[in-house]
């Protein structure tokens, strides 16, 4: 991660990566949902929470479970497990070794509604948290959302509030409704293949889809090592854990601390030199 893209982040609460899925990527992620699309779940339009400016003619459109789909669709979705052009980023931001959490779609269709500003760091959550300490920075759950139909300026789709990710007062109903304040707002143009990643903590939530064309975001999320969201106490390996790579199943092993090796080296270097000077 570049000096630039840590200022971007820190001061804006996002980041668009570049081509984070190749052109073949798009291509086969976009055929895998093409040949389940009769499993996209259309929602009854629940998301706008009442907003005059989010409301929409059809609700948006959810998909799950692409992780269990056969070879070679599930594919491209499992690679977001541990993808390399992403790794650098989730090991600056959540240490080394970072849990993937999981990976679903979501759809619009022309007309569709947006979704209310939610999150925005208050109250502050321990799992869903961003701060800088020591030098680094270190946020807590994290989004990779991997746009598969191209997004122009104005289309509508992901946008949030810069800098929410650091708020300390709560958010006025209105500006969370997208009914005041709207310029402080931004939405994201990006390629099909690049990635929009935010700490979860910054305020973001979804404009109205205006475009023709079907708007698709994949979006994985992933959290710290030690940290596990869903789990409810136990934790089972998926049904296609020994289908993965040792990487892969690595990154979605049960939440657990491993004691950081630099704090021995520290203390040996200490007693050496205190060996030498003696
Ligand atoms: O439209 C988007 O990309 C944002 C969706 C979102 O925030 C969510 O599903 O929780």
């Amino acid at each position: 991660m570049t000096e630039m893209e840590k200022y971007l982040l820190d001061t804006q609460g996002y980041l668009v990566i570049k081509g984070v899925l190749s052109p073949e990527e798009v291509k086969a992620a976009n055929a895998a949902i093409d040949h389940h699309a009769d499993q996209i779940r259309i929602r009854p339009n629940d998301l706008a929470h009442g907003s005059a400016t989010l409301k929409g003619t059809i609700g948006r459109g959810d998909l799950g479970g692409m992780l269990t789909w056969e070879k070679p669709y599930c594919d491209v979705f499992r690679s977001m497990i541990a993808h390399p052009n992403v790794i650098p980023y989730l090991e600056e931001l959540l240490g080394p070794e970072f849990r993937f959490e999981g990976v679903g779609l979501l759809t619009m269709d022309e007309g569709a509604e947006g979704f209310w500003f939610h999150e925005g760091a208050t109250p502050y959550d321990r799992s869903r948290n961003y701060h800088y300490h020591n030098g680094r920075i270190y946020s807590g759950m994290t989004n990779i959302a991997v746009q598969l139909t191209d997004v122009e300026p104005g289309d509508g789709g992901f946008a949030c509030f810069p800098g929410s990710h650091k708020a300390n007062y709560p958010c006025p109903g209105d500006i969370r409704l997208y009914e005041a304040h709207q310029d402080r707002f931004v939405q994201i143009p990006a390629k099909a293949g690049d990635a929009i990643l935010f700490p979860e903590c910054l305020m973001h939530g979804t404009l109205p889809w205006k475009a023709k064309r079907q708007r698709r975001s994949m979006r994985s999320t992933y959290n710290s090592g030690v940290v596990g969201e869903g789990l409810m106490g136990t934790y089972t390996p998926p049904p296609f854990y020994e289908e993965l790579t040792e990487t892969q199943k690595a990154h979605i092993s049960a939440p657990h601390y491993r004691h950081e090796l630099v704090k021995d080296e520290e203390v040996l270097t200490f007693n050496a030199a205190r060996a030498k000077s003696s």
